[in-house]
């Protein structure tokens, strides 16, 4: 027998009002300093993570001096094919990636490097060095990691970077050894091993199909939440509003029953660049305001975590133009504070060989 929500027309014409909450705006205003001295992060995590910044800025710095110039670090390399890239947002990549775990799944925007690194390094921190070397060793019959093996002594963990880093660079390239032999390429990069899932060309795409995985995850019990990563244009499109219509649907919370009642473990992260392409959102009709307004009944992860509810979060951020051709957007402010690189960075400490 179907269960249904129970419309009490009395009720339901009543006069009454919607209460709403003020909304919190840049909330966040910590220095590093007053980070290690209330605790919430080590010496150690402060670095790494100003490390993943930093790979995340090199590796899209490569690619851009390889779309621009033909070559990068003296080696000539041409790359023909699509690179979107998102140098100045590391910060709300790494951060993004920061708090996950290896069950937790990413779902990528349109400019989804940096996300899949952040994912990638996150993972390998994480994850038990025998389960990570059989992976790499695994996977497409160890095609990807014997490419990096070749020459290298190091840790497990060093090996799952060169692993991570090769691996998105070849598919990027289209390359047979890359994630996906080449086939997807720079905007369909992923690697679920590490709970990175399938980027989208289709702006706004992952805000429907990443809701479809958190349902996966809740109807089977699977440990750990899923993210949508979107650009703030995608804030007008329809997917999105119905990915966040479906997994905030009353019914999660009103009609299931024991451990499966509550929303999905469904997060919405919110790329604000103030760009979209050929536009800024500011102001628009479904522009970026709208994000904050949806937000506003919001939780925080940790609540999604516990099967609470579906959130939005937002994150500010800048970058350089979307394709190589196009003119660098800006400024940078970054929702990690001082950890954030001037948009014109000199140099840093990374470098990559292709
Ligand atoms: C459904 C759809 N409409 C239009 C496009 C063309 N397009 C490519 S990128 C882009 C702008 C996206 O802006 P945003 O989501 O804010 O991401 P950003 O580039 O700022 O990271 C548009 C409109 C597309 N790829 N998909
Ligand atoms: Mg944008």
């Amino acid at each position: 027998m179907p269960k249904n929500q129970y419309i009490d027309p009395a009720k339901q014409r009543s006069k009454s009002e919607v209460p709403f909450r003020p909304i919190p705006v840049n909330a966040y205003s910590r220095t590093i300093k007053e980070e290690l001295a209330a605790g919430n992060f080590t010496r150690e995590e402060l670095v790494r993570i100003y490390r993943d910044m930093a790979v995340i800025r090199e590796f899209e710095t490569m690619l851009h001096l390889i779309k621009t110039t033909g070559a990068y670090n003296g080696v000539e390399y041409n790359n023909p094919g699509p690179a979107h890239l998102s140098a100045g947002q590391e910060a709300a990549a790494v951060g993004m990636a920061y708090t996950l775990t290896v069950d937790d799944y990413i779902f990528g925007s349109h400019r989804s490097h940096g996300e899949i690194l952040a994912k990638g390094l996150r993972t390998i921190e994480l994850m038990d060095q025998q389960e990570l070397s059989a992976i790499m060793d695994e996977f497409w019959g160890g095609a990807t990691v014997n490419v990096v093996k070749q020459g290298f002594s190091g840790t497990t963990k060093e090996l799952g970077m060169r692993f991570l880093l090769y691996g998105a660079l070849a598919e990027i390239f289209a390359r047979v050894t890359g994630f996906n032999k080449g086939l997807g390429g720079s905007m369909h990069t992923f690697f679920t091993p590490f709970g990175v899932y399938p980027n989208n060309a289709i702006v706004g795409g992952s805000g429907a199909i990443a809701v479809g995985a958190a349902l996966y995850k809740k109807v089977n019990r699977k440990k750990g939440i899923v993210i949508a990563n979107l650009g703030d244009a995608s804030m007008a499109c329809g997917p999105v509003w119905e990915g966040l219509s479906f997994a905030a649907m009353d019914q999660f919370k009103q009609l299931w029953e024991g451990d499966m009642k509550g929303g999905l473990p469904f997060v919405l992260n919110i790329m604000n660049n103030q760009y979209g392409m050929g536009g800024q959102t500011c102001g628009e009709t479904m522009g970026y305001d709208v994000a904050a307004r949806i937000g506003a009944r919001s939780a925080e992860i940790a609540e999604v975590s516990e099967g609470e509810s579906s959130a939005t979060l937002g994150s500010a951020v800048s970058v350089m133009g979307l394709t190589p051709a196009d003119p660098d957007d800006g400024v940078i402010v970054s929702q990690f504070g001082e950890m954030v690189f001037p948009a014109k960075s000199p140099t840093l400490a990374v470098q990559f060989s292709v």
